[in-house]
């Protein structure tokens, strides 16, 4: 019984870069010499070792079946990782997959198989910090299809794998005509582990509201590419999306306004997640092994929540409500008179909102706070030791680096333009924003790698782009994938690093909504009409530059190049058409007619 290697055993694996083509052998085989793109495997992330097998390819039928393989005590999450797997399998096809136990010879049998590892423990809402438990194997010939893993995460990782050996139709979301050749998967062995184990997407629901519907399609987007973190970007200025029982306030004023939509405007429609929705989403999340990372952001990007409540601001009279389009706008009042009122929002807050979230992870935001003397200090001390009280792992933006108590364990997340910063690495340690990272570093933080010129999706793509932001910089899909994280903190002569791969726990893709209308910056929004739906923005910058983006979080260097990427999402492509996403024709890949 093959169980997924923990690590690469380097004795027995070489991969070799030929050129552009990243060829995997395994010693004592003879495989194929094939990248995956040209071996017609449209394959994203691309996989650790992927060898093209000489066979017959699966054939998948109304007779298929799917084999569940388990000790008891995962026996529920293997089970239900088969019904995903019925599901996604299902739909184009019109199979009724059944699920039972593995029979012996059995011809047309996808097996799931949980090997547990004592090296790897797989914890429900654990931390993100071990690419074991996403590790799996993958072999298809023309009997069976044979996938293992040593925990359920792992098994899913997989299951997405396997969805891209199909032809492309069976992404579709209603039956379909059986492809001409079948619905076959080609013989290979894969074995597969991500490099990091935190693989993020950020959603910003506060600038536009994403309906419950809309956050699970994102969710769909996101775990298909192996991301494991759906952070939700929750309050903002412009709005306040989750329900806090004892503040009825928050959503009551704060949920009623969104970027360029002033009181009043949507038809009725409420802007903000009850507890039964957003208990609905941490399910949905949770079945995709996507664990929730919650953001209340603080002290800064406050001010739908000091409209709601007196008590946030220093004449203990709320703003009014804010719909412009600007940042760095007032922070709540934590001046030491008021610091207590503080306090207690944040304790009722935040222990609403980690009630809400069974994951580990808190994010406390902290970014574009124009702070008077003290207060930002004040606000991070308290939220950081609430946060801490909870039993949660803080996370910050770079800036939070700069509060004098930051909890062991913190994540940190860095959001600079690289192109800017990278040249002042190892200078004169003015620049703010190194600083802060630095001090982050100091206090045995571990990053989140989000620079904004590569992973920001609400930047163009280029001048014709008609939604969206360009101040980090325009990002192509060329830049959206041609990045190293473990270098983005490296000066560009190589000379000075301020931190390197082992400290960083990931990467993460963003979606902000600021500028979700056309023409979006000539002009600021003169109606609500002028806004397409939340959807059609984020399909339109998603695709395909979040795949992109997942590469980076799941792929090792080596193993990447972009004109072999370009040429594994012409196969991809179609995926997206079948499954009714609106993705964006980017010029410089020639898609498939
Ligand atoms: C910067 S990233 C912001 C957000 C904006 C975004 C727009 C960050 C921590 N702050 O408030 O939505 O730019 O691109």
């Amino acid at each position: 019984m093959n169980s997924p290697r923990r690590r690469r055993p380097v004795a027995l694996t070489t991969t070799i870069t030929l050129g552009v083509l990243a060829v995997s052998l395994v010693a004592g085989c003879t495989p194929e010499e094939k990248d995956v793109a040209s071996a017609g495997l449209g394959l994203v992330p691309v996989p650790t070792d992927v060898r093209v097998d000489g066979g017959g390819a699966f054939v998948l039928d109304a007779d298929s079946t799917i084999a569940l393989v388990t000790p008891e005590v995962m026996a529920p999450d293997v089970h239900h990782v088969g019904e995903e797997l019925a599901e996604h399998l299902g739909t184009a096809t019109g199979f009724d997959l059944p699920l039972g136990p593995a029979v012996d010879g059995a011809v047309g049998e996808i097996r799931l198989e949980l090997v547990p590892d004592t090296e790897v423990v797989w914890e429900r809402d654990g931390l993100l910090d071990d690419t074991g438990v996403d590790a799996y194997e993958l072999t298809v010939d023309d009997e069976q299809i044979v996938l293992t893993a040593t925990s359920p995460p792992g098994l899913f990782r997989g299951v997405q794998t396997l969805r891209q050996l199909f032809p492309a139709q069976i992404d579709a979301t209603t039956v379909q005509e059986e492809p001409a050749g079948g619905w076959t998967a080609p013989a290979v062995t894969i074995s597969d582990e991500p490099r990091f184990a935190y693989r993020g997407a950020m959603l910003d629901v506060a600038r536009r509201f994403y309906p419950v519907e809309s956050v699970k399609r994102f969710i769909d987007h996101a775990s298909t590419y192996k991301l494991n973190a759906l952070h939700l970007h929750l309050t903002d200025d412009q709005g306040w999306r989750i329900a806090v029982d004892a503040l009825p306030e928050l959503t009551e004023v704060g949920s009623t306004t969104q970027e360029g939509w002033e009181p009043g405007t949507g038809d009725g429609e409420r802007w903000y997640y009850t507890a039964d929705e957003y208990a609905e989403i941490v399910a949905y999340a949770r079945d995709k092994y996507m664990t929730v990372v919650p953001e209340i952001d603080g002290p800064g990007h406050t001010l739908a929540a000091q409209a709601s409540l007196g008590s946030l601001t220093c004449d203990g009279v709320p703003t009014p409500l804010y719909w412009g389009p600007e940042v760095n706008n007032p922070i709540v009042c934590a001046s030491d008179e008021n610091l207590g009122n503080v306090q207690g929002f944040l304790e009722t807050v935040l222990a609403s909102v980690a009630g809400q979230n069974p994951g580990p992870y808190l994010h406390l935001g902290g970014d574009e706070a124009p702070s008077p003397p003290g207060w930002y200090q004040s606000y991070a001390e308290a939220a950081n030791e609430i946060a801490t009280g909870h039993g949660k792992t803080v996370i910050g933006w770079h800036q939070w680096g700069a509060s004098e108590a930051l909890p062991p364990g913190a994540l940190i997340q860095y959001w600079g333009v690289g192109e800017r910063l990278r040249p002042v690495i190892g200078g004169e340690a003015t620049n703010a924003d190194l600083v802060d990272v630095q001090a982050a570093l100091d206090k045995g933080a571990r990053l989140i790698m989000s620079p904004a010129d590569r992973t920001y999706l609400d930047m163009k793509y280029d001048e014709d782009t008609p939604y969206g932001l360009e101040w980090a910089s325009r990002i192509t899909l060329e830049e959206a994938y041609g990045w190293d994280p473990a270098t983005e903190l490296t000066s560009p002569d190589g000379k000075s690093t301020l931190a390197d791969e082992s400290d960083m726990a990931g990467v993460e893709v963003l979606l902000w909504s600021d500028r979700s209308y056309p023409d979006s910056l000539a002009s600021l929004p003169t109606s609500t009409d002028v806004f397409v739906p939340v959807d059609q923005y984020a399909d339109f910058m998603l695709f395909p530059r979040l795949p992109a983006t997942a590469e980076v979080a799941w792929s090792e260097q080596a193993d990447r190049s972009y004109p072999d990427f370009r040429d594994r999402l012409v196969q991809v492509s179609p995926r997206w058409t079948a499954a009714g996403i609106g993705w964006n024709q980017v010029a410089d890949v020639d898609w498939a007619p």
